[in-house]
This record gives C-alpha cells, structure tokens and sequence, in this order.
C-alpha cells in the first residue's frame, strides 16, 4: 500500500482571498522553513521566487490542523516543487539544509541587518554589502553619505527593530486621534494593517483617516503633521502626495483623486508616560495591569515573545525596550504611517491598507484574472463594462469582486 495515497485533509481554494487565513496555525515549523526561503528571495529581489514561498507558506496557514506527512498535502495547490521539497525534508528530517544554509549565510544576516535601518532598501543593502559593509555599525563607520530617513533610521535602529506591541498602537491611536479631531472636527480615523487583522504586535502602526464630507480631507495631513511636530511627536517624518501608483497597468485615474490620496512616513515619540495614561484608562481588561513604577508601563506593554515575529524566524525575546538595564527609558520610537483617503475610496484605501501583503496581492491578481476587474487602494475598475465601481464598505468590494467577505482577522496570509 502506497502510505502516500491518503486525500488530502481538506480541500482548499487557490486564491488566499477565497480562505480565511487566521493568525494562529499549525504549522509553525514548515511555515517557518518557507518564510526563511522567501524572505531570502525578497532581499535578492526575486520576486516571483519570494511569492511562491509566501503562497504555499499561506496555504498552509489556513490548514485546520498540523502537517505529519507530506503525502497529507496531496491535491492541494499554491504548492510548488521547491516548497514540497522543503516541506518534504522538514518532516523527514526535522529540518531543511538550504534554510539552514540560508540562515547562517553572511549575506542573507548582513542583507537582514542593513535592510532593517529604516529607508535602506535590498539594492542599497546590496550595494553596501558587496562593499563589505555588513551591519549598522559598519556603515556608521564607513563615513557614507546618508539621506535623512536613513540617518534617522540608524539612529533609531534598536528601537524600530522591537515589535510595537497592541498596547503601544492604542497610545498612539489616542494622540493621532487627538490630532486629527483638533485640526478637523469630524475627521475618523481607523487603526489599519497587522493590527486591524488581530496581531498582537507589528513593525509599526498604521492609521487611514478621511471624513465624511468628501473634499474636506484635502490638506488634512500637513495639519495633522504641523500638530505632531509642534508637539514634538516626531522624530521623523516624510509627507507625500498619493506616492503609491499601484499597477502600471491599471487605468489611468482622474488626477483630483490622485492629488488627494496623502501619506507620511514618520518615526513617533511614544513617551512611558503617553503609554501608561492608555493603559490605565482603556476598558480592556487585560491590558489594564496595575504597576506601582511611575515610568515603567504595565507588564502587558512589555512582554516582546511574539509567534509571529518568531514564524518569521526572528525570536526576539529579549528584555524590554522600556527597561534597560537597571534604568527604566522615558521614550521608545515607533513607525508611524499615516494614510488619508476620501470618502467615496475610504472601504477600497480600508481593504488595500488592512494587509496581508500577499492577502492584498492575491486581491488584485483574482479581480484581473478571475474578473477582468482592476482592484486598488482608490477604486475598482470593470474592463468588461468600462467603468470604475462604487463600493461603500468592504462587503461590497468583496461581493463585487464575487468572493465570500474575508473578515479583517482572516486576512493573515
Ligand atoms: P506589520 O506592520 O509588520 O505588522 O505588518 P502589516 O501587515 O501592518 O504591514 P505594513 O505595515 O507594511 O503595511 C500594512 C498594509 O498596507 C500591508 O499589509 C499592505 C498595505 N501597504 C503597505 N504599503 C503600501 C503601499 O505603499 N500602498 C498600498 N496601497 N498599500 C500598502
Ligand atoms: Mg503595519
């Protein structure tokens, strides 16, 4: 008997925008071999390499229990020959030797750290790389020229290497919130990204704000900008105008929507203080921790073991960034995004801006393949019919595209 000719455990969609992809999974081991693979691909700028290893490694996300033989993934797609091999080895061996080989790589450690300066991208990193430049000390060192986000990205580096936990998003949410209510009465704001979708911790926060009177977002993220640096919120920050031209191919849109859709890239000054007051007046119960110190946050801000920071093969469990040596920090810098949509685009910038990167991405691919449709941040395009389609909540984006509503916490592909 063929011990392979089992079915497989369940029969599962292609397209990760037809399942519902939770945070929490089975496979931690095989997810984790993949998302090596494909964060190696990533850094090498093989794209279509890297998107291979993060859609098997979602499909196994969505997997209702764990993986014993590979014989069990028969029949099921988004599984190429790479990754079953991978796959294959793991279970046999308890390992992989190329995420092994990949892991310990100079290059892949040296591609990691210097990508993980903020404003550094793999083709500077790689540049700097082959000039034998291999961490963030070593380029403090080489006397580089530096742009502005870089220089603030190596000054900040530890603190934007630490996940931004749930508790710091909430404290920043209260600020930006202030904010924008102080420079435009009315205006919303939604907590966007991994957070929207459930994670506990993120590599920064991101917030989309409109109002609802269409137009009276224009010139809302200079003010809300101007409010935070006069507040001294920001370390950094960079604003532009709609910097986001999604797919090349896409149709052309009127330049009025265009020159609304704002953006800032910024670093925020979450001070020990700004996040105890949140801490200690959310109604959450479980982030509501008492603590006797003045400046050290409750222990649920602290704790930094995250399984999806470890899925993705960064264990970081180290001491706190609040408490550092015997000393508690007043500070920590996070990223902040900030993201301002009009009105009638807020449910396409809400589903574009909630993520996954690769949910998104599978979004896009089945609206063109599977509906001859052109999906963005901004709109939702028939070629068929030759018109854009108005869309007032992501149940209807969903259900024009044809496709089951996916809830925001299923989204984690
Ligand atoms: P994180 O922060 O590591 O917990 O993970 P996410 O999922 O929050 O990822 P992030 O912060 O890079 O981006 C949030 C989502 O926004 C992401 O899942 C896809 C989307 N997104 C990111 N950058 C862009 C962009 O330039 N344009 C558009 N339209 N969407 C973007
Ligand atoms: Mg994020």
């Amino acid at each position: 008997e063929d011990p392979d000719a089992e079915l497989a455990v369940v029969s599962l969609p292609s397209y990760a925008c037809q399942r519902h992809t939770p945070l929490q999974h089975h496979n931690k081991g095989l997810i984790g071999a993949l998302s090596i693979l494909a964060e190696n691909a990533e850094l090498s700028e093989n794209e279509g390499r890297g998107v291979a290893f993060r859609r098997a490694a979602a499909l196994l996300k969505s997997l209702p229990q764990e993986i014993g033989r590979a014989g069990q993934l028969r029949g099921l797609p988004c599984l190429g020959d790479h990754s079953l091999r991978v796959i294959k080895e793991v279970l046999e061996d308890g390992g992989c030797r190329e995420v092994e080989a990949t892991k310990e790589s100079e290059q892949f450690k040296a591609m990691k750290a210097l990508t993980g300066i903020f404003g550094v991208g793999p083709k500077t990193a790689d540049r700097w790389f082959r000039e034998g430049i291999h961490t963030p000390s070593d380029l403090q060192r080489s006397g580089h020229t530096l742009n502005r986000a870089q220089q603030a990205g190596l000054q900040h580096y530890d603190d934007l290497n630490l996940p931004v936990t749930k508790a710091e998003a909430d404290a920043i949410c209260l600020i930006v919130e202030r904010a924008v209510g102080e420079v435009l009465p009315g205006a919303e704001i939604t907590l966007i990204g991994g957070f929207r979708r459930g994670k506990q911790t993120g590599h920064d926060v991101d917030f989309l704000i409109t109002h609802p009177e269409e137009g009276r977002e224009e010139g809302l993220m200079v003010k809300v900008v101007s409010w935070l640096e006069a507040q001294g919120l920001l370390l950094y920050q960079k604003t532009t105008r709609n910097s986001y031209l999604e797919g090349k191919d896409g149709p052309a849109r009127p330049p009025s929507n265009m020159d609304r859709f704002e953006r800032c890239f910024s670093i925020f000054r979450l001070s020990a203080e700004q996040l105890r007051r949140t801490t200690h007046s959310t109604t959450d119960p479980s982030s509501r921790v008492n603590t006797d110190l003045h400046t050290v946050p409750p222990q649920s801000a602290l704790r930094r073991s995250d399984s999806s920071a470890q899925m993705d093969g960064q264990v970081r469990v180290e001491s706190s960034v609040w408490s550092q040596g015997s000393g508690s920090r007043s500070w920590r810098a996070v990223r902040l995004d900030l993201v301002v949509s009009p009105y009638s685009q807020f449910a396409f910038a809400l589903l574009g801006w909630t993520g996954s990167k690769l949910f998104e991405r599978e979004l896009r691919r089945w609206a063109v393949h599977e509906r001859a449709m052109t999906l963005s941040s901004h709109t939702l395009y028939d070629s068929r019919q030759k018109l854009y389609l108005r869309a007032g909540s992501e149940q209807e984006i969903f259900a024009l595209l044809g496709l089951e509503y996916i809830p925001p916490c299923g989204r984690n592909a």
